[in-house]
């Protein structure tokens, strides 16, 4: 902490101060007196053998209202993570958001069974296994997956249901390139068709150029192996493309000299040319999780605003905040080194008058991209901001967080 800047003790006195004699946490037993010992866990096997959480800490995934099966399974489509809740930027695999296009269905595969078949425009057709696999030179890298549809809606209430379609693991696998140069490219490779293991394979075309760039085959996540909701044993990462191009359960990569279309091309083949030419890529986008809709700020004083910033584009270069409702930007804290298509956890020292206000963060890129607001892609598109307005294509909009002077907290857009 800088020497100018005020220690602690000096933030929380001048809270209570502000607040008239509001105290942060409740009262502490004296020194010297211990407080009693509280009871203890039992020995349980489950606690033991695999662990588990607290029982005192209860935040769960919730289905994605409003995103019904595009094919009418009418099963759960995709599950959103609690981010009001997240801590630092790595999400826990139990609360990795679940995008699955066929409703709820998740294939139990067995490792030892699995085969990974790469074919087509390729001078030598492999197939590997998942003990080929690890055998060979492995990389590990951070990074996020979004999918298309998480957007913000007036009507969501929580950071859960306007973001929560976006989780940060720690992936590792092999290198995409180094699998395609062992079955040696054919000049015409152009694309390749990535494919699951369901009925409906899940299969997306992508660009061979972002193959041979930073795609990871991932067989582990967090440091164990995939969890089955995220893909096991084996998935695609595709490191800054829509969530839908990161191929779970992954069996079958065709090199090819065209496009193919899939069943993944459901949400794609209607765009606009001009909403098309926006891409694969995510784009830079923030949002803050505390405070964030629905939740309840105990008084005026000193806040920590937190949040999380991410980009299609590379790392994150610059988080601002603003406590005004965008009158002035102010420069947050990133903490860390912001990895490349990975989320960045950043922080904003506030302390809220008590007055009625609205909380917006803005992302910039490596590339020098910036998080637009809702205005600006309205104007962009040529289309009246009212209650109807939807962001075409990716939504990275600046989400807003309106506190009301009773401390409650609401999204902005609504
Ligand atoms: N095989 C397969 N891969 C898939 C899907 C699927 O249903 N089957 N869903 C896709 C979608 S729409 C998204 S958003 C991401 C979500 O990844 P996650 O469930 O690990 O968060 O996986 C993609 N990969
Ligand atoms: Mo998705």
């Amino acid at each position: 902490m800088g020497s100018k800047r005020p220690a602690r003790r000096e933030f929380l006195k001048s809270g209570a101060a502000l607040a008239g004699g509001f105290a942060l946490g409740g009262a502490a037993p004296a020194i010297g007196q211990t407080p009693s010992s509280p009871p203890m866990l039992k020995g349980d096997k489950d606690l033991i053998a695999y662990g588990e959480r607290s029982r005192f800490v209860t935040s769960v995934r919730i289905a994605h209202g409003g995103r019904p099966s595009p094919d009418g399974f009418g099963l759960v489509f995709h599950v959103a993570s609690p981010l009001q809740d997240s801590v630092g930027v790595i999400t826990p695999s139990s609360l990795h958001f679940v995008g699955t296009t066929r409703g709820s269905y998740i294939p139990e595969i067995d490792p030892q069974e699995h085969r990974l078949m790469i074919h087509g425009m390729v001078d030598r057709p492999l197939t590997f296994t998942m003990e080929d696999l690890k055998r060979l030179p492995s990389v590990t890298r951070l990074h996020f997956i979004e999918c298309a549809g998480n957007r913000t809606s007036p009507k969501a209430k929580t950071v859960q249901e306007t973001h929560g379609m976006t989780s940060c693991a720690e992936w590792t696998g092999v290198p995409l390139s180094l699998l395609l140069k062992e079955c040696g490219l054919k000049g015409s490779a152009s694309w390749f068709v990535a494919e699951g293991s369901e009925e409906v394979k899940g299969a997306s075309s992508i660009p061979i150029g972002k193959g041979m760039d930073d795609c990871l085959v991932a067989y582990g996540m967090n440091g164990e192996a995939l969890r089955p909701q995220q893909g096991f044993p084996l998935r695609l990462m595709v490191p800054g493309f829509e969530g839908i191009f990161h191929t779970k359960y992954l069996r079958r990569i065709k090199v090819t000299d065209r496009y193919y279309m899939n069943y993944n091309d459901y949400g794609h083949l209607d765009r606009e040319s001009d909403e098309a030419a926006l891409g694969f890529q995510i784009g830079p986008k923030s949002v803050i999780t505390f405070p964030s809709g629905g939740q309840q700020l105990p008084g005026r004083g000193f806040y920590e605003i937190r949040g999380l910033a991410w980009s299609g584009g590379g790392a994150v270069r610059k988080v601002e905040v603003s406590t005004d409702g965008g009158k002035r930007w102010n420069d947050a804290e990133i903490k860390g080194t912001a990895q490349r298509m990975a989320h960045a956890r950043f922080t904003y020292q506030w302390n809220w008058d008590g007055n009625e206000t609205e909380l917006l963060s803005r992302c910039t890129d490596e590339l020098g991209s910036v998080q637009p607001s809702r205005a600006q892609v309205a104007k962009f598109f040529n289309k009246p901001l009212d209650e109807s307005f939807s962001v075409p294509g990716l939504d990275n909009t600046i989400q807003p967080w309106r506190i009301a002077s009773d401390g409650s907290v609401r999204n902005g857009n609504a």
